[in-house]
């Protein structure tokens, strides 16, 4: 297998967490939910505005909190442009480690990206802290770029046929 050289290629992408608060009338806490739990909320790994990335991406490994039963959640075999994600209900806020692990013809090793779960209103100014408070749902998203630099010819050949 021959390396392209002097090529790199980017892939943009978005990881991030969408969260909510229960409430009887727009998000009510469904049957079995334990006592304490105050939010629904679900961890995400997706293409941007709903794009593709299974061409690239196979499986990605959500590392949840101790406190969660089963914490380590696997994903794969999602429909291309469907986003690779976990749903829990829970209280706290705490780091996620969210593992990519490449499609086999790219050769890569898995790479670690870090999200923090925000279940509360966030921000730098005291305007995005009130949109947020009015907002029904605390989304922190990040955009990212993938970089595969020199990838292999049959790699190349995925991550550009259209
Ligand atoms: C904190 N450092 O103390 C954080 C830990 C853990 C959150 C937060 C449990 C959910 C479940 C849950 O929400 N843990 O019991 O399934 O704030």
């Amino acid at each position: 297998q021959k390396r392209c050289k002097g090529v790199q290629v980017f892939r943009p992408f978005v990881f991030g967490s969408n969260a909510k608060l229960f409430d009887p009338t727009t998000n009510p806490k469904p049957a079995n939910t334990p006592e304490d739990h105050t939010h629904s909320w679900e961890v995400f790994v997706k293409g941007v505005d709903d794009t593709d990335i299974t061409y690239w991406c196979k499986k990605v490994q959500f590392k949840l909190h101790e406190s969660i039963p089963n914490p380590v959640r696997t994903i794969e075999n999602v429909a291309p442009g469907a986003p690779f994600r976990v749903f829990e209900t829970g209280w706290g806020e705490f780091e996620i480690a969210i593992k990519l692990y490449y499609v086999q013809e790219s050769g890569e090793k898995p790479q670690t990206f870090y999200h923090h779960l925000r279940l509360h209103p966030f921000g730098t100014t005291d305007e995005e802290k009130e949109a947020m408070r009015q907002s029904p749902c605390i989304k922190s998203w990040v955009y990212e770029e993938q970089l595969f630099n020199e990838p292999y010819d049959g790699f190349f050949d995925l991550l550009t046929s259209p």
